[in-house]
């Protein structure tokens, strides 16, 4: 019985040496059944920015896309001379990535602002993909899609907040119809497939240190998140460099799957 128990022991120490070392993606899946909301942060831009104030209204909601979702339901927006779209980020706040694909649903029943922010630092450091279906009274109309590098660090830079790297015109989203995003970042390349047909390709080496992901609105009051899925693209000992609680999220994620 101890033989054998020795036996089981090295081949499970083996095993678990295998799973180390290989370079199988590490993968975040949130689907808000069981989220907790206090993982979340949420950044409002300041009120001085905004001509509808916040702040904020993001919960756990149900009755969205698929069970629960992540939901914003405020319809705070700016700058004040509506040229740019802002209002709040959610972040992800136990985790950061700098390479990844990143998967998720969307729903509204609004027609302005909405999309993903990555890199994120915070309010003044970030990248984002953001979609607009309707108009700006001082700004480019939709329907637009556009990648974005934040500004606010550089000597002088002040608004319009964001610089814009690549815009794709004419096509945006559909209020009341689900739309699916997929946004990959390799280095400084950024490409988004929207319902599954390429959208926009673009690349900026500003912001390169990992950063958090998440979610962006402006005036879109009624929105919902769901089916987020972000694939690591880094091997495991550079992503376990980044951050110690990798290890928790392959136990958690090899349980979901085994379910
Ligand atoms: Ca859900
Ligand atoms: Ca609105």
């Amino acid at each position: 019985m101890k033989e054998f128990l020795l036996i089981l022991f090295c081949f499970l120490i083996v095993n678990l040496q295998f799973l180390e070392n290989s370079n199988a993606a590490n993968v975040l899946i949130e689907n808000f059944e069981n989220a907790k909301i206090d993982d979340w942060l949420i950044f409002d831009e300041l009120d001085k920015n905004l001509s509808w104030k916040g702040p904020s209204d993001w919960s756990l909601k149900k009755e969205g896309i698929e069970g629960v979702g992540l939901y914003q339901g405020a319809n705070l927006w700016g700058d004040p001379t509506d040229t740019i779209p802002i209002g709040s980020i959610i972040i992800y706040s136990k985790l950061k990535w700098s390479d990844f694909i990143l998967e998720a649903d969307a729903l509204t029943k609004d027609n302005d602002s909405m999309g993903i922010v990555w890199r994120f630092k915070d309010l003044t450091e970030h990248y984002r993909f953001i979609t607009l279906q309707s108009n700006l009274d001082g700004g480019e109309s939709g329907p637009w899609r556009k990648l974005e590098v934040r500004l606010g660090r550089g000597k002088g830079e002040k608004l319009p907040f964001y610089e814009t790297i690549k815009t794709e015109k004419g096509k945006s989203y559909t209020p009341g119809t689900l739309t699916h995003w997929k946004l990959e970042v390799r280095g400084n390349t950024f490409s988004v497939e929207v319902d599954g047909k390429k959208s926009l390709f673009g690349k900026d080496n500003r912001y390169q240190e990992p950063g958090y992901i998440g979610f962006t609105i402006s005036s879109q009051q009624g929105v919902f998140f769901d089916n987020l899925l972000v694939t690591d693209l880094l091997s495991v000992e550079k992503a376990n460099l980044i951050s110690s609680t990798w290890a928790k999220l392959k136990v958690a994620y090899r349980q979901e799957i085994s379910q």
